[in-house]
């Protein structure tokens, strides 16, 4: 297993010197923040980023995200040729420099939601809270606007404001999409990124809807158990994986993370973990990484994918916003340090008293 954190590039408030000095952690997880979804990566600028990690005396584990773009997503005709095309590029270009790793989501015109970035907790944490009423209230434009103006003045991933003036667009293109067009979409872009996946030993890793059912009446494919056996067997080749994110799939109280593990036979690449405090009805608060802070069993989690044979890239995911630290709403430093640390621990315990033939 290979702890990482996550880095937003050459902007992020969190340098990589720091990264470096939690103890346990061997790498980062980033992506080309000025590239937009659909644009070929080049080579040059791989490496850049590249390079100033592995300067700092870390790795690159794996790219989160290359973002699919919506009109692969929608299915448009001509056009889903053309931006799979590019996108076979922008992995022919992370082959040829040595990056193996790849995260992406299905999710259309929206990566995750939340209606609060900030919620006060009794021990005056701030976190990322999710209520479905709130949202059911809110206009998606309008929400556009409030996370902006809420991100401490930071662009958050998948909420970037050039996506702002396409949303009406984008909601009239996705009309006549349902789930199972969306799913013969994303099982038509698999298919035809395979064979250059096969050639660099590129391994796909598909990140979970956030949160586990639909918003704002769009179609919504990866959130179940089901539907991850359902993707992987539609494209049964193992550069075709799984990022296992705890804290989305159970936003769904009913989705059972170890339970859904073994069903995924060995093909989680990358991990997200992190927990949350489920208050059912669609509600979720996120919370501490420690299980005595939320709804989920760390241990148990861990324990699990350490015995289905998980050797990927993981990573604490949202943190708490702790000790004045203000900053990314979930990407602080302090509590995805102690996340790494805490996870860490679990793991540490596991290869002692269970150690692996
Ligand atoms: C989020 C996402 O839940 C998460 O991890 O931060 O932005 C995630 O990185 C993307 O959905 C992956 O494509
Ligand atoms: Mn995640």
């Amino acid at each position: 297993m290979k702890m990482t954190l996550r880095y937003f590039g050459p902007t992020d408030p969190i340098p990589l010197q720091h990264i470096r000095q939690i103890a346990g952690v061997k790498g980062v997880v980033s992506t080309l923040y000025d590239t937009t979804p659909g644009e070929v990566w080049e080579r040059s600028a791989i490496r850049t980023l590249k390079n100033s990690i592995e300067e700092a005396g870390l790795e690159l584990s794996g790219i989160e995200s290359v973002n699919v773009h919506d009109t692969i997503k929608i299915g448009c005709p001509g056009h889903r040729d053309m931006y799979i095309e590019n996108y076979i590029k922008s992995l022919e270009a992370l082959g040829e420099e040595g990056v193996q790793l790849v995260c992406y989501n299905f999710m259309p015109v929206f990566d995750w939601t939340r209606s609060d970035l900030a919620k006060m907790r009794e021990d005056g944490a701030t976190v990322l809270s999710y209520e479905q009423a709130k949202i059911d209230a809110v206009d998606p434009e309008k929400l556009f606007e409030s996370i902006n103006e809420n991100s401490n003045g930071l662009v958050l991933p998948g909420w970037e404001p050039e996506r702002m003036e396409q949303i009406k667009q984008l909601f009239l293109m996705y009309q006549g999409v349902d789930n199972e067009k969306l799913f013969q979409n994303l099982v038509y872009f698999l298919k035809a990124i395979m064979p250059v996946c096969n050639k660099y030993d590129i391994k796909m890793a598909i990140h979970q809807d956030d949160p586990s059912w639909s918003v704002f009446g769009l179609p919504r494919i990866i959130s179940s158990g089901d539907n991850l056996v359902r993707m992987l067997e539609a494209v049964d080749d193992p550069h075709n994986g799984v990022t296992l994110c705890t804290g989305s799939l159970s936003s769904n109280p009913n989705n059972d993370v170890c339970e859904i593990i073994p069903r995924l036979k060995g093909r989680i690449y990358f991990a997200h973990v992190r927990n949350i405090r489920q208050y059912g009805n669609g509600n979720f608060d996120e919370a501490a990484h420690l299980s005595a802070d939320g709804s989920l069993d760390m241990f148990k989690i861990m324990k699990t994918l350490y015995d289905s044979g998980f050797d990927g890239v993981i990573r604490p995911d949202h943190g708490r916003a702790v000790w004045g630290e203000g900053g990314m709403p979930g990407y602080g430093l302090y509590d995805r340090a102690m996340g790494a640390s805490y996870l860490n621990g679990i793991w540490e315990s596991l290869e002692k008293i269970f150690p692996r033939k």
